[in-house]
């Protein structure tokens, strides 16, 4: 295919509730979306939707919207306007010259990805491999005032049916939090932590007395860099380690498993440049005998519809922090929210990723429109 046209669209939507992790507190998603117009073969004309998942910050990566976006424009957007055949399958390997910044690369595959998936009328589901039809559904609660706050807002998501609790952790807010919500919920309760990053291995006797707690996993405990470190750490403690923001990469997952740095990994498909590379680092850890679980962005629908169909692989044993849209939007940007059921969330079937931006709100929440020339 020819790229014809690149779009992208900067919105701004409220959240529900302020969302605080240990890197900080979000009121609202800010982001662009990229739409792409591609010309098949056959010179038909058909349009994609990507999502750029940088926060607008650079505190969970070094990316952030802006930088996402000038990315794109001034060196992605060209590479591929140049190139006489982009595709799903090769729009990595186009970009490839262009060092990290994974998550402009990865917003720009979805685009390309919809597209020729529209024109082949298949879904990414079925593209991908997926031998699901629904995905378990989990959800990452902020980091709360007060363990009653923590133990109420946790309440509420048990309620909906959530099939699996995260709940955010920093120092000041972990071993009370998380012991005061077991004795609340009980020992069945699906339960794991994510700590972004808040901790160094000096604090290893301390996240050691996480270990009575019978949690699935802690995600990400220690810093980016630091894979060695948390190798170390898995032998000081029993909770499986799982790695987030260090796995940036299929190869950076092959030295975190090499190691015994992660039990587990989150993959989150912006973070690691894209949902071709999500789907090899899927590969890399089934092989091993490493458990998979789809993270999340506070993502629109469009990537939570995507999202979804790549959780629907085989090697995604563990429920992914793939919610309702609800979970984050009163009004979601897409025609349809993603909705959590029974504690599940449906794998979409139509071409693409089987959602439609809807015009009226995208309007109402974009907040500019950059056209990138040709
Ligand atoms: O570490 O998983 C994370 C949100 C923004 C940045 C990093 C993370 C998160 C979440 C939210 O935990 C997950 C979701 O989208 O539901
Ligand atoms: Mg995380």
């Amino acid at each position: 295919m020819k790229l014809r046209s690149l779009r992208l669209h900067h919105v701004e939507l409220p959240l529900v509730a302020p969302f605080t992790t240990s890197f900080g507190t979000q009121t609202a998603k800010r982001c662009f979306l990229v739409e792409a117009q591609l010309e098949t073969a056959a010179g038909e004309l058909v349009t994609g939707w990507g999502e750029n998942v940088a926060l607008p910050d650079p505190v969970y990566s070094p990316e952030h919207v802006e930088g996402a976006a000038f990315v794109i424009e001034r060196w992605l957007a060209p590479l591929l306007y140049a190139a006489d055949d982009v595709t799903a399958e090769t729009v990595g390997h186009l970009l490839r010259h262009i060092v990290g910044h994974q998550m402009a690369k990865a917003s720009v595959e979805m685009a390309v990805i919809d597209a020729q998936l529209r024109a082949e009328g298949r879904s990414f589901a079925s593209y991908l491999g997926a031998v699901s039809t629904t995905v378990p559904s989990g959800v990452s609660v902020g980091i709360q005032e007060s363990i009653e706050a923590t133990v109420g807002t946790v309440g509420g998501y048990i309620d909906q049916g959530y099939a699996r609790i995260k709940l955010k952790i920093q120092p000041g807010a972990d071993v009370a939090h998380v012991a005061a919500v077991r004795r609340e919920f009980g020992d069945d309760l699906p339960f794991q932590v994510d700590a972004n990053a808040a901790y160094t291995l000096v604090d290893a006797p301390h996240l050691h007395r996480l270990d009575e707690h019978g949690l699935l996993l802690i995600e990400q405990p220690l810093g980016e860099a630091d894979i060695r470190q948390h190798a170390e750490l898995a032998k000081l403690m029993r909770t499986p380690i799982c790695l987030d923001e260090s796995v940036v990469s299929a190869e950076a997952a092959a030295d975190a498993i090499s190691l015994g740095a992660a039990a587990v990994i989150n993959i989150k498909p912006g973070r690691v440049g894209g949902y071709l590379e999500a789907r090899r680092i899927h590969d890399l850890a089934r092989a091993h005998g490493i458990a998979v679980w789809c993270g999340g962005m506070l993502e629109t629908g469009i990537g939570r519809a995507a999202n979804a169909a790549l959780a629907a692989l085989p090697g995604f044993t563990l429920p992914g922090d793939i919610s309702g849209s609800d979970r984050f939007y009163s009004e979601d940007i897409t025609t349809e929210p993603i909705r959590m059921h029974d504690g599940v969330v449906d794998v979409p079937t139509g071409p693409g990723f089987g959602v439609d931006v809807d015009p009226e709100r995208l309007e109402r929440f974009r907040t500019r429109l950059v056209d990138v020339a040709p």
